[in-house]
């Protein structure tokens, strides 16, 4: 057993709670759940459970008359739904029984503010039906990838060499920090699934409804990465043709039995065709007719399937310019729209490559209007600096929900995607993320998938003032300078102007510039003597752009009116290109590097500053990685630069070391 840090959900953030009397009223484990929470929390600052004066938290049957008065008369709604008021005193919540645990912690949020003054009552629903984690982990141990693939924080909470972990413990206490911010299915195994993580679906199922037992009372369904290979890997069939009777009848019964063992299981998750998985390619089938096998079998049960659009040709050709990885999702799935079972919902990566630092929006998100959506972000730091770095994501997430992909006006991403699934960032480490810091990033992907409309800024006050409520006040600056702006700076010392992918190959951290370059992955910049940049245009190019509506269509086309940031994912331009900023590319680089790094220098003080606010183990921890982010950093910005500068041959303007 490891160490549970207390991370969002420190004892203190109860106290506003614990201090009252509170009064929970209604049935079924989700309530039974609210009503621990709040008795631990009265036990430990001498409030009461009883009668409810200060509070009641009830579902719509079970609410007092005299508190239904204080909402007003307001309307039950959906399960998750939550009502909450406060007049003459009393503050109400009211809602389904998952709305009643989620209007705690709405509580829990405002503290005093919420038993302060009068307040009418206002409804609060998330904006995304279902709010996912995805576990990238192995039940073996994979000889490359290791316990979990792109976990940087430890082992797996689930899986432990080959078997379960059995620290359900700690399993539960993950429940609960994400119920606090409204997640509710994870997704218990990696999606590239191995001979034994097949087995989860059969004769390990135990495990599962082990974890589901768990994670249940937090409103949290358990959904599970199949190989669609299972028919011939696990039945002993010889094809896994979606179109097959007796492969049908396999899933149909492998289902029954999972349902048997888990009536509230959520779904399968499925990477078909994709980086060497097994998919409906083999037997000259398209994805829908895949993916409708599984929402077929799902759907007497009322399970989903997730089917990843994550589909490319990953056996390219460098010297082929004529194929681009870019394009390969809205290739592939776009002509499906329409196709789709209802219960088949189609996951897409926020962009079109691989949560770069910087992309675009994966343009299916526009071209797929008749069928169900989830975006997929990426909690766990793969490109973004493996938890060793500071990179508080959400202002990127915030940016990716807010686009309107028919240009201003129009509807935005998150008005589009009915889901937001994200890569979970958790391992078995004592502060969950291996960096302490990165906990903000789990915490802004449940706020944001709840309401995508929040602030990242806020969000982080939101954060640091659960998660250090002692001293919130003094750390709050500090580590607003630390995060705030942090995902920028990463970008800045790392790869420019949105060309991505210049990440040493494998394990994906460190700078390595032509790493990619000539491989078979289709992640190129092309860079040589003149310039640097992917031709993604329709009039020389790829063509990729013909793959946004309008404006975007329009807009990334042009050189002229591109964004900055973006660039070079769409143009080749020559190093003397003027931005808008008003700098040639090649200066921006120099700039931007010399800055990234100088950013990261400046944060160990602020850090240091911090001595005696916050546990001293955690403090030493987020001061060695600070040690690491800036060796990193300075490394970043010196191959980059140089790098660019032996292509260019054009000096820095401003005359500093270039090697
Ligand atoms: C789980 C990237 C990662 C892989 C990951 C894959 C995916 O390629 O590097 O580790 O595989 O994305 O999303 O399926």
């Amino acid at each position: 057993m490891t160490e549970i840090h207390s991370a969002w959900l420190p004892p203190e953030a109860f106290r506003a709670i614990g201090s009252r009397r509170v009064l929970v009223a209604g049935e079924g484990p989700l309530v039974e759940t609210v009503r621990e929470e709040v008795g631990r929390a009265c036990a430990g600052f001498g409030g009461s459970l009883a009668d409810g004066a200060d509070l009641v938290l009830a579902t719509w049957e079970s609410l007092p008359d005299g508190a239904r008065k204080v909402l007003d008369g307001a309307e039950p709604g959906g399960d998750e739904e939550f009502l909450i008021g406060r007049r003459g005193g009393v503050t109400v919540v009211a809602g389904g029984p998952a709305g009643v645990l989620y209007g705690l912690f709405h509580v829990v949020r405002m503290g005093e503010r919420a038993f302060g003054a009068d307040f009418a009552a206002e409804p609060h629903r998330p904006a995304m039906r279902r709010r996912m984690l995805d576990h990238w982990d192995n039940v073996d141990v994979h000889p490359v990838m290791g316990q979990v693939e792109r976990g940087y924080a430890g082992g797996s909470i689930f899986w432990e060499e080959g078997g379960p972990r059995g620290d359900l413990e700690r399993v539960r206490a993950y429940g609960r920090l994400l119920a606090a911010v409204g997640v509710n299915a994870v997704a218990v195994n990696n999606v590239n699934v191995h001979a034994t993580e097949a087995r989860l679906l059969t004769d390990r199922l135990g495990d599962v409804a082990d974890l589901a037992g768990v994670l249940r009372p937090y409103g949290i369904k358990v959904h599970l990465s199949v190989t669609f290979a299972a028919p011939v890997v696990l039945g002993g069939l010889d094809t896994a043709d979606p179109l097959d009777e007796d492969v049908r009848a396999w899933w149909a019964e492998a289902t029954h039995r999972v349902y048997e063992a888990i009536p509230d299981f959520g779904g399968y998750l499925v990477k078909a065709d994709s980086e060497g998985q097994p998919g409906p390619f083999a037997y000259g089938r398209t994805h829908a007719d895949g993916a409708n096998l599984l929402a077929g079998v799902l759907a007497p049960y009322g399970g989903v399937v997730h089917w990843r659009a994550f589909v490319y040709d990953h056996r390219q050709d460098w010297r082929d310019r004529s194929t681009d990885r870019a394009r390969a999702a809205c290739d592939h799935f776009a002509p499906l729209d329409g196709q789709f079972a209802e219960n088949a919902i189609l996951q897409v990566k926020h962009g079109p490559m691989d949560f770069q630092v910087r992309e675009p929006v994966s343009p299916v998100i526009a071209a797929m209007p008749r069928t169900r959506l989830a975006v997929e972000l990426q909690v766990t730091q793969e490109y973004t600096g493996q938890q060793r770095h500071v990179c508080y994501l959400a202002p990127m997430w915030r940016e990716v929900l807010g686009f309107e992909p028919w240009g201003p006006g129009g509807r935005s991403v998150a008005g589009v995607a009915e889901e937001l699934v994200a890569v979970s960032n958790v391992g078995a480490d004592p502060y969950w993320t291996g960096h302490p810091l990165a906990q903000a990033n789990l915490y802004a992907f449940g706020r944001l998938a709840w309401d995508p409309g929040l602030d990242p800024g806020e969000i982080l006050d939101e954060w640091i003032g659960l998660t250090f409520p002692d001293v919130a006040e003094r750390v709050r600056e500090p580590l607003r300078t630390i995060m705030d702006g942090s995902w920028e700076t990463y970008e800045r010392y790392t790869a420019p102007l949105g060309v991505g992918f210049m990440v040493r190959p494998g394990h994906h951290y460190g700078p390595d510039v032509d790493g990619y370059e000539y491989t078979p992955w289709g992640t190129y910049h092309f860079a040589d003597r003149d310039g640097v940049g992917v031709d993604r245009t329709r009039a020389t190019g790829t063509g990729y752009t013909g793959q946004y509506p309008e404006p975007w269509s329009e807009v990334y086309e042009s050189l002229e009116r591109c964004p900055d940031e973006l660039l070079l994912f769409f143009h080749h331009v020559p190093y003397g290109h003027v931005l808008k900023s008003g700098k040639t590319v090649i200066q921006h680089i120099y700039d931007t590097h010399f800055a990234g790094a100088e950013e990261v220098a400046a944060l160990r003080p602020v850090w240091d500053g911090l001595a005696g606010l916050v546990d001293p183990a955690l403090h030493a921890r987020v001061g060695e990685l600070l040690d690491e982010q800036l060796r990193s950093a300075r490394e970043w910005r010196d191959q980059i630069n140089t790098y660019f500068f032996r292509k260019s041959g054009v000096p820095d303007a401003h005359g500093r070391r270039i090697h």
